[in-house]
């Protein structure tokens, strides 16, 4: 089951799904992705959770941002809850984290797809270590991106 469902409660929201799919498919993770609103399409979002063979969920919605609670209300599975930002920022940000008791969802940054997805292989990984073997690479290639900033800067500065 090494698949991840990206759900989107808006097409507007794809720029940061995008932000995690080319991860994905550098870990070697299988995803779908689909667009399905929480409110508007509330059916939509169950019958694709409950008809999913998905490992782990990730949900990506701004404003009132339900749909990683809604999408966990479906299902024992992990979800990743993205909050979109916006005009406010703490709406979506405070909604996504701010689950009852018994139905987490595992909220990252406001707009981090990017994260959504290395949480998304961290989780994945447990079971498959080719997984595992690639986020290492990954975290390695970040590290050095970090060192290679500080001689740039230290370049810079002349000192
Ligand atoms: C969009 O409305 C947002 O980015 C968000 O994903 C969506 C929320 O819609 P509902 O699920 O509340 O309908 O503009």
């Amino acid at each position: 089951m090494q698949k991840v469902l990206v759900i989107m409660g808006s097409k507007s929201d794809l720029p940061v799904a995008e932000k995690g799919l080319p991860l994905l498919k550098r870990f070697g993770i299988e995803f779908e992705t689909a667009v399905a609103s929480a409110h508007r399409t509330p059916k939509r979002v169950e019958d694709l959770v409950k008809g999913s063979d998905a490992g782990v969920f990730i949900a990506i919605a701004g404003l009132s941002a339900a749909l990683p609670g809604a999408v966990a209300s479906f299902t024992c599975r992990p979800v990743i809850g993205v909050p979109v930002s916006g005009a406010v920022n703490l709406d979506a940000l405070l909604s996504v984290v701010q689950m009852p008791p018994g139905i987490p969802v595992a909220a990252v940054g406001l707009d981090r797809g990017d994260n959504a997805a290395v949480l998304a292989a961290e989780i994945l990984s447990l079971a498959d270590p080719e997984i595992g073997r690639r986020l290492a690479e990954y975290r390695k290639e970040q590290a050095l991106k970090v060192e290679a900033d500080s001689e740039q800067v230290r370049t810079d500065v002349g000192s």
